[in-house]
């Protein structure tokens, strides 16, 4: 049987405009020579859950005590002006996911009584270019996608990830003693006496001394410090504080969460891997004030106003440390979002970032390089409130009838750069600035296909069709096509598949007696990069006669 060729532009390329107009910074520019850092190194990720800006000892925590966070601080790169994507869960995660900001992403908000919001098969995320490119990737923890259903395009092994171990829901991740968690696409039944986070550090823990010839991702999105102020064991250092029972459990959740990220840079180190590795920790959104914990007590935002749900800064300005031994200590001041992580990993694998994305790459920012600015950031809770930075000044739009704004809505308008506090509403000062930066963000909010990025595989016509579309902004040459498997199929070459195109190439199916795990591959060359993507297939059984 002869492969069949289609190499045209996908649906989606079409409706998505031209490609000439992106103005963009490529993430996939040529490593450069002086950056420390190893080419293609291992990624941990690790995402807190509500730890405010302030809730670290290295931003000016004085009642709480984070040790190991503060050294991984004062030997790393230290941001002060690290944004989230939302205030809140799920918009923040998918910003941080698929390097879209909450005006763009497929998720925007956290559901409110109904059912968990969804990725879909449109959203490429960072582990799924990592793993293309053959990272071995892990997610432990919170995934906060629904539904809970294995196969569905939204579960973590449908976005990238080899492996999940946690909860799936958001909803399910308030208990810290759960009955289940997932592992992959099945649920393993607890006694509900275990404490999540002591599952996800030592399957976190495994997994790192797993460590082989591949690079790998780790993401850790543990629910530490997220309420309810649940512990194992006693408060530990903070049991005799004149504080209430949930601020004291809270202050020993931060202090378990610090000891966590202890446990996997150690782990790194007696692995032998640290050297290979960065490891970047966050947050996803400001502090929470829910079942009893006071941020006031902890001054959870330091000197920002409000917390989780707002846009103000201290809702979306969180933590971010970047660690590696082959880092140089250094502190950035330069504003970077949770959607500049897409690119930042794409850049460090050597991947080609996909089009159309809203972040930039900050690799130049953690080896003194210098990394392109952003002209604004864009915070959208749609029937809540919107806020946009461009520079020093921030323009916020409330939502009619919320947050005390009338049914007009209300427009405030602060400058940063004296006022970090937004303390001095500046828009009845400056109507026609304040105008000006919602007029940017309204062109910022909007629906723009995404254009498909990667390999799939289908079976098709007796056939094992694989596709390899091209969602980058450059083009992809000397492409071969091909299988890995049982049988290796002859590869099939093209000469190049620009911006915006697929090429598809039927190969015979593997015969019933070797029905196995069949691989796709794709060599190219990309920017001068040579390029292998592998992707293993999945659904279909691999059998010409279970083919109807
Ligand atoms: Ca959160």
């Amino acid at each position: 049987m002869l492969p069949f060729v289609i190499n045209g532009p996908s649906r989606r390329a079409l409706l998505a405009g031209t490609f000439a107009s992106l103005a963009m910074p490529s993430a996939a520019q040529p490593a450069a020579a002086d950056s420390g850092l190893p080419s293609r190194p291992n990624i941990v990720v690790i995402l807190a859950d509500d730890l405010g800006w302030g809730e670290i000892g290295s931003n000016g925590q004085r009642l709480i005590r984070t040790p190991n966070l503060d050294r991984m601080a004062e030997e790393g790169v230290r941001f002060t002006t690290a944004y989230s994507g939302a205030p809140l869960c799920a918009p923040s995660r998918c910003a941080l996911l698929t390097g879209l900001h909450a005006g763009h992403g497929t998720v925007r908000e956290n559901p409110e009584g109904g059912p968990q919001f969804a990725l879909t098969d449109a959203d490429v995320t960072f582990a799924e270019l990592l793993q293309l490119s053959g990272y071995r990737t892990a997610c432990i923890g919170k995934w906060g996608f629904g539904p809970e259903l294995a196969g569905h395009a939204s579960h973590p092994n449908m976005r990238g990830f080899d492996e999940f171990f946690g909860y799936i829901g958001h909803r399910h991740a308030h208990q810290y003693f759960p009955k289940y968690l997932w592992h992959n696409g099945s649920k393993v039944q607890l006694d509900g006496k275990s404490y999540a986070p002591h599952l996800f550090r030592k399957r976190a823990i495994e997994f790192i001394k797993e460590s082989g010839e591949d690079p790998f991702l780790l993401y850790f999105p543990t629910t530490l410090p997220h309420s309810p102020s649940v512990i194992a064991g006693d408060e530990g250092r903070y049991e005799d504080m004149p504080w209430s029972g949930p601020n004291r459990r809270h202050a020993a959740q931060v202090d378990r969460l610090d000891n966590d990220v202890a446990a996997l840079l150690r782990t790194l180190r007696e692995a032998g891997v640290a050297e290979r590795t960065l490891v970047l920790f966050t947050s996803d959104n400001g502090p929470h004030r829910e079942k009893g914990v006071t941020p006031e007590l902890f001054d959870s935002n330091g000197p920002l106003r409000a917390d989780k749900r707002d846009v103000y800064e201290g809702g979306i300005r969180v933590p971010l440390i970047a660690w590696s031994p082959a880092l140089r200590p250094r502190v950035v001041k330069q504003p970077v979002a949770g959607w500049d992580v897409l690119p930042t990993l794409a850049d460090l694998a050597g991947v080609p970032v996909p089009a159309n994305l809203d972040g930039h790459s900050f690799r130049g920012l953690l080896t003194g390089d210098g990394a392109p600015k952003h002209d604004h950031l864009v915070w959208n809770r749609p029937d809540k409130a919107q806020a946009i930075r461009r520079g020093r000044w921030k323009a916020i739009r409330f939502a009619p009838n919320i947050a005390g704004a009338g049914p007009e809505g209300r427009v405030e308008l602060y400058d940063l750069s004296t006022d970090p506090g937004e303390q001095l509403d500046l828009a009845a000062d400056r109507p026609d600035l304040a105008a000006e930066l919602l007029a940017t963000l309204d062109a910022s909010i909007g629906d723009d296909p995404r254009i498909p990025y990667g390999l799939k595989t289908e079976i098709t016509d007796g056939q094992i069709v694989v596709t390899l579309q091209n969602g980058s902004t450059v083009p992809w040459n000397e492409v071969r096509l091909g299988l890995d498997g049982p049988r290796r199929a002859r590869a099939h070459t093209v000469a190049r598949v620009d911006p915006g195109m697929a090429i598809s190439v039927g190969f015979p199916l593997p015969a019933a007696r070797s029905r196995g795990r069949v691989v796709a591959r794709a060599d190219f060359e990309a920017r001068g990069r040579s390029q292998l993507f592998r992707k293993t297939h999945r659904g279909t059984p691999l059998s010409a006669d279970a083919v109807p």
